[in-house]
Formats: structure tokens, C-alpha cells, sequence
């Protein structure tokens, strides 16, 4: 592959001139950028766009484009850059206007130097303001006083870069002359060669986790972040990566804009177009992963922090049909001991499929299912859609009538509420983004808690999804909004394929630049309402998302398919959301579509307790008949076990995986993550997709083929202890290592040097929270040393980390001396926490004695696996605890 960095001679920050160049249309094909994305191609109309044209498929027909820019093709050119304040402006000009109607001709290019670490870049209209997107960002005035990238711009032509100081090498280049940068009201499309081809993110999708850059196409819709695994030394390894080099990520965000398309190409390279907005960009310098993710999220928020209840394990289907199964549900979740802590209803708890209501005669009950779930102090979960009724009977159905007094709906092109059709018949939509809508959707979800006390909201079809195209009268033809002039391959065809007509009218802009916001819009208003009429933490799970998401929901990952694949690749969906900053994502456990089975159930149920938001949800028909049950109850007694094993580990891990919320939340770092965001310096760990990490120091290895009694997993160098028994494997590269995985096993393994909070399990977390704790520590083969922490509160209280009402211990581990300090604690019931066992692994020698506190402690010792137990303990975990052993 050419490594030729199209950076020579590049200067920095100076003014440019053009130069013309004779068509050129020779460059390697991985540089060939599509100059004709529709579909109908030729040479004539390829040739007309001023393209090059090969159609020859001499490099076989793997989506080399056959109509490509020229290195000549006209661009815009660029006067200035002359430093600001912020950083750089350049303005961008082109005389002719481009292939696509409405050129933008004048542009600006704003590059705000933000932090250290930080470099944003606007490219938008020079004389009418655009539209661009309504979420916060912060606002930058002044430039960082250092920085670790430096801004470079070409010789000729359009274009600029951002390199990495310390390595030169570029992270992001736009002046890859033959990308064909345009920028017309309704088709903006910028490339870049990107540093390396270790591509991940990109949005939601079934897959690998790590991206082919084979001339992959996104056509995702929503902006999400784009991270690049390259090198951090200056040796030219781009392409043929050295594996003992430490490698660091720069990434690149495209969060703000309309609707996103993508191609990755093996220069590598990618090209990104939209149908509308601005371009805004960020790129985050790491240099580690975890960093980048960090920088990403103090743009776009953090997390919120869960109510600790919604780490316990939520059920739920389509078609239970009645209260009264709902209750057999849960009734027989409780007879075979398997921890819940949730019970959902789907839309078949309406009546009629209309929103704030309960079907009259089969879930007239469901208020004493909710009153029971709260008597065993579990919690219950209603869907709600967005859409709203609109054919009943004047006065017979309050939330359209109050909505159409409060003026909260959709309009299309011509003012009239946009009619669509969903579960209920026709419907209308409602306007989140108009401050009005919050004060209409407090009433109706206060009107529905007053008889159906749910804890928190579900909120599906909110893309948002309509039954017909458009609306109830299609969309007008003569809309460019709704028949712009470049649209990719979409699943439906058009753009209001099974939405909303792009036309409509928003209270703040059209539904074409709002369409992807709707969902986020829904879930910060739910947010606000449900908070504010419970006053305890939200727990809202939507199925569409947006940058800045995961401040105020959490995410599941829409319909998958009862199939071993889609086991696999929901690892892949919830690594991305993590990365995405909605760490707070669970896949359909045992599938949603078709008919499950028992051992994958079983199995899924194993990856599932792993799944940050764990839940078994279910379709209603599989073909013509019902789908069959798959909750855990549904199963053989001996499969009923081993779901409840691993549930029960999973509410034994509990306290670490709310730590890693809290640590989300306070430093925008991920809960589940990839190998490589741990080993970044690890190219063997770079696809890994098939485990995943909690946190630092927790390695799962799910099975996800049927009839295996055995996996292979990737152990990166070092000593790995088996989280249930201690026992060790140690290894001085990293390999591939087959472990025993029968039916009733997943493995876990704990990384060395980490020790992990847990508490005695049971049921629900109300009853696991009463628990002793237990520490448990892997210790570092090399060094002697463990360390982890525990951040702790009353799980349910808005505000409480803001607030300073918590507990925050740290444990380390040294010289044979475990310490658990307290670092913070104004947590009202900090002297409620008792330690009651600390678990060591990888101690060499039969300690001849151990103290607690300075007392002598009881304890066991088993020497094949090297394991010390120090238990039957009631120690306070408020004030500092030592234990101590004598080799
Ligand atoms: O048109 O509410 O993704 O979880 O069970 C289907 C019924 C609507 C789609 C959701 C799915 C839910 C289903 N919903």
C-alpha cells in the first residue's frame, strides 16, 4: 500500500496560492474517492462531473469506486489562515458552482485550539447562518496555551491538517485533494486519510468491532464517534504496524450535524457526507483510548449514575397479555430464588395501544402487580411511545386533546398536526423540543403514576417510527426537505420511509435537521418529568440515542434475533455504546425475534448478567403463534440453575460494577470496555469482540457457539486469576488459550494487581445491599501489589455524588498489608457497611498468621491455587481497615 504522506512540505498556518494541475486520474485505487455516491453511474454522467472514469474491476468488484475525483479537482481555496483568539480562522472560496444544486460558494473555517488535547473545527456558511445542533458543547473563547497537536495547511487547494507534535505523524487530513470536498445546502461531504486502519465506532451497528476499512459504507444516520487506533512513534509503521510499538488513539468526532453517511476505504481513508447543517468536528489526542473517550464526553456529558436497582435484573416481553401473567412471571422468578429486580410491560398493557391507559379487562390489575412488585421491593418499567392517538372521540382521550390546547405536536409543511399511523391507529407526534411539550408530558405521566406506579420509562418507536411514510397523506412532492438531491441507500428509500415527512415543523427547525434529535429530545424531557414526579433517580432505556444520550438514559440494542451471531455481536454493540458515552446498554437477552432455545437462552443468559443493563426481553409472535416463553422460569430446573448462578454473580459483583458508574459519571470513563482500551500497547488485543472487560479488572469469556465445552480466549501478558476459585494462569506473551467452559460455567478472570468490592448476593439489591461486603484481590505476580476502590451511597437519591453524599474507599494492597481507607464519606448510612470477608489470590505461602485491625483473624489457606479467606469478619467499613499477614 502507498505510505507516502500527502503532509510533504505542507506549511503551517500561512497563507496559501493555487497551482493547476492537468486531470489526473492515475493515483493507487485506495485513494479513489467516489465522485458519483447515487446510483446510475456512466461514464458520460461520470465524465460530466469533471470525474475519472474506470469501470474495469481489475481489482476485483470489492467497491472501488468506478467514478472518482481527479488529484485536480476543482476545490475551494483557501485565504488566510490568520490566528484568533480561539485559534484559526481561513475563509474558503470556490468561483463555479459544484454538481449539486446550491453551492455554497463563501465558507469559514474556524479552528478553536480547546484544550491541550482538544482541536475543534467548524466549516459553515460565511454569510447565512445554518442550522446546527441544539445540544451543549462547551464554549471556547481563548486557546489552549499548549497543545499536543499543531495545525498545518496545504500548499495549493483546499485542505488542512492536524498532526501529533510528538510524532508528526497526521491524525486527520483533509487536503487529500482528490476527496472532492463539497459543500452544497444539501450535500456537504469532507475526507480524510486517516493514520491507520484500526477503525472502531461509528455508530450502532451488528458486527465486528473493529471496522473493515474495505470500502465499508455506513449509512447511519446518527453521528457517533470515530476512534483510531495509530502509532505513537515516529517510525513510519502506518501500514505495516509494528507490533512491539506502543500505538496511542487520536479520534475523531462527527457528532454535530444532520444525518451522516460513511465510507471507509483502505488508503485508509474516510469520507463523510450529510444532507444538511454545518461541519463540526472535534479530534481528541488521547493518547490512550480511555483518554480519548474522557475528552470526548466532557463535550457531550457524562453519564448519569443509575439507580442502583437498575443494575439488578430486569424481565420483560411482548405478550405476557394480562396482569395476571405478569404476575406468574415474577411469581415463579421468586419460587425459583433467581435475583429480579425488575418486571416490564409492553405495549400490551394499553388499551388499544393508547399511552397512559390499561387495557380495561386484562390488565385492570396490573396497579396490585405493580403494588406487589413493590412490596418485595422490586420495580416495575411501562413502555411508553411517543406517538399519541389521534382519532378518539373529542373529549374522550386527554393526552391528544391537552396536547392539541397546548399546541405540542408535529406540524407538517402547511401547519396542520402531521397525522401518522402506530400501535393506537393514526397518531400525532409530539414536539420535545418545545418547551410547552414538558408541561403536557408532566401531566400525562403524573395522570398515568397516579394509577400505575412505574419506576422508571421505556421508550421505544421514538427514531421516531411510523407505520406509513411520511404521514397519513404522504409528504409533499415538491419538498427538497423530503426529496433532497442525494440520498444514499436507505432501508425504506426515502428519507420519510417510515418516519416523519422531513417537512414537518418543529417549534425550533424543520423535522429534516431535527429527525435524529427526536429520540434524545424525548428521553431529556422524560428525564426532567419522571425526576421530578418520583424525586429519585430516572431509569429511562430509549431505543434512539445521539450524542449526549447518556446523560440522561440509557440504551438497549433494539431487535436482534434469537440466533448465536447476535449473542456475539451484541458484545460489539455494547463496547460501542460505551465508547459512545451511554455506558448504561444491555442486547435482548436469548434474542428477540424468533423462538430461542434452551441452550442458547442458557448461554445468553451467561454473557447477559455482563451486559451493563441486563434484560431478557422477547417478541410476541414467532411466525403465526406466540413466542415461546424464554424467561428464566421457562427452563429445565437444571437450566433455572445456572441462570441463577450467574444472576447471583452478577449481584455479587454489584458494588464494582456501580463504582464503575459512579466512575463513568464523575470521569466520563467507560463500564464495559475492549481489550484494547486496557491494552493499548497490544495488537493481538486490537479485534477482540468475543470478551470484554468491567472496568479495568474483570475479564469476561462468554461462549457464544452452541455445544461448546470449551473456548478460546485471548489472555494478554500476565497473570490472569480465575474469579472464582483464584487459581492462576500466567503467561509471558500474550496467547490464546483454551479454557474449559461447560454448560454451568462462564468464565471470569480477574485481572492482577485489581481488587474488586462485592456483597453478598440474593434476590434483589434491596436485599444484597443489606449484605456483608467482600474485597477481593488479585495480586500483581511481579510487584505484590492490588489496588481498587468502592464508591457507595443510597442508590437512589438524585445528586448525591454532587452533593458529597457518598463513600468513597480505596484499597491497597502491599508488603502482605491490605488497606481499606476512607477517602470520602458523608454517607448517612456509612456505619451500616460491614466488611465481612477479604479474599486474596496469588498469596505464595501458608501465612503462619493474619490480623484484622491488629487482632488475630480467622482464616483458611489453600495452598494448590495460592488463596487466603479471611472471613466470618464484622468489620465497620467506615473508619480505615488493615489486615495484615505474616509469610
Ligand atoms: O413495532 O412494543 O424494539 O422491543 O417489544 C414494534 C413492541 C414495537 C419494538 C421494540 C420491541 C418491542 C416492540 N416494539
Amino acid at each position: 500500500m502507498d505510505t507516502g504522506s500527502p503532509f510533504f512540505g505542507l506549511l503551517l498556518c500561512v497563507a496559501v496560492c493555487s497551482v493547476t494541475f492537468a486531470k489526473e486520474c492515475g493515483m493507487s485505487v485506495y485513494y479513489r474517492f467516489d465522485c458519483y455516491p447515487e446510483a446510475g453511474s456512466n461514464q458520460g454522467n461520470c465524465e460530466a462531473r469533471g470525474c475519472c472514469w474506470d469501470d474495469s474491476k481489475e481489482y476485483g468488484d470489492v467497491g472501488i469506486p468506478y467514478c472518482f475525483y481527479p488529484t485536480d479537482y476543482e476545490m475551494y481555496q483557501i485565504s488566510g489562515p490568520v490566528d484568533t483568539d480561539f485559534g484559526c480562522t481561513a475563509n474558503l472560496t470556490r468561483s463555479q458552482p459544484s454538481y449539486y444544486p446550491d453551492t455554497i460558494k463563501d465558507l469559514k473555517l474556524d479552528i478553536y485550539y480547546e484544550t491541550k488535547t482538544r482541536l475543534h473545527f467548524k466549516i459553515y456558511d460565511a454569510t447565512q447562518k445554518r442550522y446546527e445542533v441544539p445540544i451543549d458543547t462547551p464554549k471556547v473563547t481563548h486557546k489552549a496555551s499548549e497543545t499536543d497537536y499543531s495545525v498545518l495547511f496545504p500548499s495549493y487547494g483546499f485542505g488542512f491538517g492536524v498532526t501529533r507534535k510528538s510524532t508528526d505523524l497526521p491524525i486527520f487530513n483533509t487536503s487529500v485533494n482528490n476527496g472532492g470536498f463539497l459543500f452544497n445546502d444539501q450535500f456537504i461531504q469532507i475526507s480524510t486519510i486517516l493514520a491507520s486502519n484500526y477503525i472502531y465506532g461509528l455508530g450502532e451497528h451488528r458486527g465486528s468491532l473493529l471496522r473493515s476499512p474495505n470500502w465499508s459504507r455506513f449509512t447511519f444516520g446518527i453521528p457517533t464517534i470515530l476512534l483510531i487506533l495509530m502509532p505513537l512513534s515516529t517510525v513510519p509503521i502506518r501500514f505495516t504496524l509494528d507490533w512491539s510499538r506502543p500505538t496511542a488513539t487520536p479520534t475523531v468526532c462527527f457528532s454535530l450535524t444532520v444525518m451522516l453517511w460513511a465510507i471507509i476505504q483502505p488508503a485508509p481513508a474516510i469520507t463523510f457526507r450529510t444532507i444538511g447543517g454545518i461541519l463540526d468536528f472535534y479530534i481528541f489526542l488521547g493518547p490512550t483510548p480511555s483518554d480519548v473517550i474522557q475528552q470526548y464526553l466532557e463535550v457531550i456529558g457524562q453519564p448519569f449514575l443509575p439507580p442502583y436497582w437498575g443494575l439488578g435484573f430486569h424481565l420483560c416481553r411482548w405478550g405476557y397479555k394480562s396482569a395476571n401473567r405478569t404476575q406468574e412471571i415474577v411469581n415463579r422468578m421468586r419460587a425459583a430464588r433467581i435475583p429480579q429486580d425488575t418486571q416490564w410491560n409492553d405495549i400490551d398493557y394499553m388499551q388499544s395501544h393508547e399511552d397512559f391507559t390499561t387495557d380495561s379487562k386484562s390488565f385492570s390489575n396490573l396497579p396490585d402487580v405493580v403494588a406487589d412488585l413493590h412490596n418485595h421491593k422490586q420495580h416495575y418499567i411501562s413502555m411508553i411511545d411517543p406517538a399519541i392517538s389521534s382519532s378518539q372521540p373529542a373529549g374522550s382521550y386527554a393526552p391528544y386533546d391537552d396536547g392539541v390546547k397546548a399546541d405540542v405536536f408535529v406540524k407538517d409543511a402547511n401547519g396542520k398536526i402531521l397525522v401518522g399511523k402506530v400501535w393506537p391507529g393514526n397518531t400525532a407526534f409530539p414536539d420535545f423540543f418545545k418547551p410547552e411539550t414538558s408541561g403536557w408530558w408532566n401531566t400525562q405521566l403524573k395522570g398515568f403514576h397516579s394509577q400505575v406506579q412505574f419506576d422508571g420509562v421505556w421508550l421505544d418507536m421514538n427514531e421516531p417510527s411510523n407505520f406509513v411514510d411520511g404521514s397519513f397523506e404522504g409528504c409533499p412532492g415538491n419538498s427538497t426537505l423530503d426529496n433532497p438531491p442525494y440520498l444514499p441507500s436507505l432501508t425504506h428509500g426515502t428519507l420519510y420511509g417510515k418516519t416523519l415527512c422531513p417537512s414537518s415543523q418543529q417549534a425550533i427547525s424543520s423535522h429534516y435537521n431535527l429527525h435524529n434529535m427526536f429520540g434524545i429530545s424525548e428521553v431529556m424531557v422524560t428525564n426532567k418529568v419522571i425526576s421530578q414526579l418520583r424525586g429519585k433517580r430516572p431509569f429511562i432505556i430509549s431505543r434512539s440515542t445521539f450524542p449526549s444520550s447518556g446523560v440522561y438514559g440509557g440504551h438497549w440494542l433494539g431487535d436482534n434475533y434469537s440466533k448465536w451471531p447476535d449473542m456475539h455481536y451484541s458484545i460489539t454493540g455494547i463496547l460501542n455504546f460505551n465508547m459512545f458515552g451511554i455506558p448504561l446498554v444491555g442486547a435482548d437477552i436469548c434474542g428477540f425475534n424468533d423462538n430461542t432455545n434452551e441452550e442458547l437462552c442458557v448461554r445468553w443468559h451467561q454473557l447477559g448478567a455482563f451486559y451493563p443493563f441486563s434484560r431478557n426481553h422477547n417478541s410476541l409472535t414467532c411466525g403465526p403463534k406466540l413466542c415461546i416463553d424464554q424467561d428464566p422460569g421457562a427452563w429445565s430446573s437444571a437450566s433455572q440453575d445456572i441462570i441463577r448462578d450467574a444472576l447471583t454473580t452478577r449481584y455479587l459483583l454489584l458494588p464494582y460494577l456501580y463504582t464503575l458508574f459512579a466512575e463513568a459519571h464523575i470521569n466520563g470513563s467507560t463500564v464495559a470496555r475492549p481489550l484494547f482500551f486496557e491494552f493499548p500497547h497490544d495488537p493481538y488485543t486490537y479485534a477482540v469482540d468475543r470478551q470484554f472487560l468491567w472496568g479495568s479488572s474483570l475479564l469476561i469469556s462468554p461462549v457464544l457457539d452452541p455445544g461448546a465445552q470449551t473456548i478460546k480466549v485471548t489472555l494478554p501478558a500476565g497473570t490472569w486469576y480465575d474469579f472464582y476459585n483464584g487459581s492462576a494462569i500466567s503467561i509471558s506473551t500474550t496467547a490464546n488459550v483454551t479454557l474449559d467452559a461447560p454448560m454451568e460455567k462462564i468464565n471470569l478472570h480477574m485481572r492482577e494487581g485489581g481488587i474488586l468490592p462485592l456483597q453478598q448476593p440474593n434476590t434483589t439489591t434491596y436485599v444484597s445491599r443489606q449484605g456483608g461486603f467482600e474485597l477481593r484481590a488479585a495480586i500483581c505476580s511481579k510487584t505484590g501489589t492490588a489496588e481498587g476502590s468502592l464508591y457507595w451511597d443510597d442508590g437512589d437519591t438524585i445528586g448525591t455524588y454532587e452533593n458529597g453524599e457518598y463513600i468513597f474507599l480505596k484499597f491497597s494492597l502491599a508488603s502482605n498489608t491490605f488497606v481499606s481507607k476512607v477517602v470520602h464519606n458523608k454517607y448517612k448510612d456509612a456505619g451500616d457497611m460491614v466488611l465481612s470477608k477479604v479474599t486474596l489470590y496469588g498469596v505464595a505461602k501458608d501465612p503462619k498468621s493474619v490480623t484484622v485491625n491488629g487482632k488475630a483473624a480467622h482464616y483458611s489457606y489453600v495452598s494448590e491455587v495460592g488463596t487466603l479467606k479471611v472471613s466470618g469478619l464484622y468489620t465497620p467499613m467506615n473508619d480505615t481497615i488493615t489486615v495484615k499477614w505474616n509469610a
